[in-house]
């Protein structure tokens, strides 16, 4: 693809983002020139696009990092985009900060959208990267053998 800057300004041609091991080669994307196309969960959704994944586990990460101007809100939604649940609505850091949103109830075979938007009015500097790995994991699980009694 030559545009380097690929990625749907609607969700039913919504682009098709890999799952990777890690971040080191992220897609890069733009908000500037894009449309609405469904209300914000937050913030203004004037200038959102859409990605597309097939789960291939129970969890996800999903990276996106701003350029120093945005303000990214990143939401996870499932169904087709006639009937679109919202899954995860998630703005918890400010302009040009990573928003890292991680989900573990995922139906494998499944498709799921990223919804991706510049918090405030305006297209703005709405450049980005966004990335899907697997969930990392940070607890451990420990499995207690049963005591005798
Ligand atoms: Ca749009
Ligand atoms: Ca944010």
């Amino acid at each position: 693809m030559e545009n380097s800057f690929a990625q749907s300004d609607g969700c039913s041609a919504a682009t098709v983002v890999g799952i990777t091991a890690n971040c080191s080669t992220p897609t890069a994307g733009t908000t500037t020139g894009a449309t609405q196309t469904i209300p914000g969960c937050v913030g203004n959704a004037d200038d959102d696009v859409w990605y597309q994944f097939t789960a291939t586990s129970a969890g996800i990460q999903i990276t996106v990092a701003p350029s120093a101007g945005m303000d990214p809100v990143v939401q996870l939604l499932s169904g087709n985009c006639s009937t679109l649940a919202a899954l995860v609505c998630l703005d918890a850091t400010l302009t040009g900060q990573s928003e890292i949103l991680n989900y573990s109830s995922l139906t494998i075979g499944q498709v799921y959208r990223i919804r991706v938007y510049d918090y405030f009015a305006g297209s703005g500097s709405g450049n980005f990267t966004i990335c899907l790995t697997p969930p990392h994991h940070h607890q451990l699980i420990i499995y207690v053998a049963p005591q005798p009694v």
